[in-house]
């Protein structure tokens, strides 16, 4: 998971989008209405996609995913050239502190709200007080500079191609796979999302946390893998660091990693989930109810009469769980919503 989302700045309504997505993320921070936050956000990335500048709140209405209270916001923005909801939340300094601390990997909206009632308001605040963070949140508050930057694509291939060999040096039978915002083909990525698997391992099998482990200890013994948030049996959360190349070389910057182990049998409705966007898994679970079969991380099921999920379906490429529900197939790159 990453918190930087890539700015998108070609649309011809970017001020609508801009709004948009301010007030998608008051209400997914601040307010905790996970409702209204994807409303916002699907609006918002529909207008980012319309080619040509909305006249009016009705013009913009008539696009999916906008509704009347949206379009009212765009008719007061375009008469007023503000928002009067946004100004208000926008002097709140509750909204201004609880923002900047969801910042700190590791906090989010409910922990910065109790920070901040804690009296805890500005980063300062919270080095500080560092007694009051978990672990996560002390490694996010150590690299908190570094983690706000986004990963520019040429750095992305070069994590890449270290891990994979990385990943081949220790058993050359593993398969692993950059998925999120990379694999989509984006400018940028927030952090690097691995997914790890390996032919002697079936979800049948159970764990194998062997698996992910051994590639950890590589990565930490050629000094890559920097810091620990957490290792489990099949996900690894962490921060890594890709050596200079040339000793004069200013150093690289710490970056999130993100490792999951995946049964061989389940990799590719994994790499299908991990690939995103989210607002497109969102979609394509979706298409997958309305024609009866239940898709997550793990599999594709049909569901029964009594909507009761059968067993899993075997597949054996992304394109297979698209056919099974009988979507049209998707590249990643077609992928970002
Ligand atoms: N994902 C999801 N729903 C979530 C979180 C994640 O479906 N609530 C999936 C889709 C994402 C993928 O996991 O693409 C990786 O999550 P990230 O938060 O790392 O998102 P991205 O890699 O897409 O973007 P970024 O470049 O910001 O990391
Ligand atoms: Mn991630
Ligand atoms: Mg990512």
């Amino acid at each position: 998971m990453s918190k930087r989302k890539a700015p998108q700045n070609e649309s011809p309504n970017q001020d609508f989008v801009d709004f948009l997505i301010e007030l998608a993320n008051y209400e997914k921070n601040v307010t905790r209405a996970l409702f209204k936050h994807n409303a916002y956000r699907k609006a918002a990335s529909i207008i980012a996609k319309h080619p040509t500048r909305l006249k009016s709140g009705d013009e913009a209405k008539k696009l999916d995913g906008v509704g009347d209270k949206i379009g009212k916001k765009i008719d007061e923005f375009i008469a007023t050239g503000k928002l009067e909801k946004l100004e208000k939340i926008r002097k709140d300094d509750t909204t201004e502190s609880i923002n900047l601390m969801t910042r700190v990997s590791g906090i989010g909206p409910a922990a910065a709200r109790k920070l901040f009632d804690d009296g805890i308001k500005t980063i300062e605040d919270l080095r500080k007080n560092t007694d009051k963070l978990n672990h996560h949140q002390k490694i996010g508050l150590k690299h908190f500079e570094d983690f706000e930057q986004r990963i520019p694509r040429p750095e992305m291939e070069k994590l890449e191609s270290f891990i994979l060999g990385e990943v081949q040096n220790v058993d050359e039978n593993y398969t692993a796979t950059i998925c999120g915002s990379y694999r989509r083909g984006a400018a940028s990525s927030g952090d690097i999302d691995i997914l790890l698997t390996h032919p002697d391992f079936k979800a049948e099998d159970g764990k194998k946390p062997a698996l992910l482990h051994a590639l950890v200890k590589q990565l930490e013994k050629s000094k890559f893998v920097t810091d620990t948030i957490s290792l489990g049996d099949t996900k690894f959360m962490g921060v890594c660091q890709l050596a200079k190349e040339n000793e004069e070389d200013t150093d690289n910057l710490f970056r999130r990693i993100d490792i999951r182990l995946i049964p061989s049998d389940q990799y590719y409705c994994g790499t299908l989930y991990f690939t995103g966007s989210d607002l497109f898994n969102k979609n394509m679970r979706a298409i997958a109810l309305e024609n009866g079969f239940t898709l997550n991380e793990y599999t594709i099921r049909p569901l029964g009469s009594t909507g009761v999920p059968g067993e899993p379906l075997p597949v054996s490429s992304e394109k297979d769980v698209f056919d099974i529900i009988g979507m049209e197939y998707k590249k990643p790159s077609e992928r970002s919503m």
